[in-house]
């Protein structure tokens, strides 16, 4: 009896741990972007509402920072699994930076939108974004100086909940990677899965807060126990 036998769709949820070793900052370790900002001054709509400049300063640093960020092997890793994997299979990610794509993977969804976005609360549209939006620059598509960052702010709702919801009631295995259990509705996609039967793995630098939810948990760096993880799977 194989590790893998009759694990054919495999749910994968990231945070800010898996990107920690490409040089961006997590939000709640002692050197964590919550630590110089609070998060209701820049990540809720009442902030935007309240000081749009200071929440697209903010932003426009973490676009610079995703921009100048390399993937490392654990984004690697699952890249390889999303190439060689022939059952189902879906990485959703909290995070805003696109390291999981550049590192070739395709079956990513983000969850809390993506830093190299932006988007036009006039016309709707959303448009690949790499520049500053500080500068309040006209929508490509209506002209109105009214785009935000396309990220989903607390008190908003996560994007392709319905997506989600679907693959975590068909998944025979879920793992977390790299985060700490403290957001929700993410953070409750380990019980949800599990309710459906799911085998429930997580891989984190420390126990996390719903660590006692999972069937197994392994400490130790996402650069070392991704690929680990994934040599495993892959056999
Ligand atoms: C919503 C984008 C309604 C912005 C983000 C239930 C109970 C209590 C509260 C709530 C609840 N339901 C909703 C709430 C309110 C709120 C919430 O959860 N508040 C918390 C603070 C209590 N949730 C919301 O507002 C959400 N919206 O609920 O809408 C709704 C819900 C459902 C259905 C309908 C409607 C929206 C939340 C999204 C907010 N936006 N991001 C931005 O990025 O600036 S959240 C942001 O913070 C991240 O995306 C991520 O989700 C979270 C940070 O967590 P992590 O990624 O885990 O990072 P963290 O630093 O905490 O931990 C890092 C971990 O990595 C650590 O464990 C560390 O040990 C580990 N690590 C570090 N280095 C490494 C490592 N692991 C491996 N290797 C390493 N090298």
């Amino acid at each position: 009896m194989g590790r893998m036998d009759g694990i054919r769709n495999i749910v994968i949820l990231t945070g800010a741990g898996i990107s920690a070793e490409s040089g961006l900052r997590t939000f709640r370790a002692e050197d964590g972007l919550w630590e110089d900002h609070r998060v209701e001054d820049v990540a809720t709509p009442q902030a935007f509402r309240r000081d749009p400049e200071l929440v697209q300063r903010f932003y426009d640093l973490r676009r610079e920072n995703v921009l100048a960020a390399l993937p490392n092997p654990a984004h690697d890793a699952l890249a390889r699994l999303d190439r060689e994997w022939r059952g189902d299979l879906l990485i959703v990610t909290q995070n805003i930076d696109d390291l999981h794509e550049r590192a070739g993977a395709s079956r990513v969804l983000h969850m809390h939108g993506e830093a190299l976005s932006a988007w036009c609360t006039a016309c709707d549209a959303r448009h690949r974004w790499t520049g500053t939006l500080l500068d309040r620059p006209p929508c490509p598509a209506c002209g109105a100086a009214q785009l935000r960052p396309d990220i989903v702010w607390f008190g908003e709702m996560p994007y392709q909940m319905d997506r989600i919801f679907a693959a975590l009631a068909r998944a025979d295995l879920f793992v977390s990677i790299g985060t700490s259990g403290a957001v929700y509705p993410a953070a409750g996609f380990v019980q949800q899965a599990a309710s459906h039967g799911a085998r429930t793995l997580e891989l984190n630098l420390e126990r996390s807060l719903g660590s006692s939810a999972f069937d197994e948990t392994r400490l130790g760096p996402a650069s070392e126990l991704v690929p680990q993880w994934v040599d495993e799977v892959l056999g």
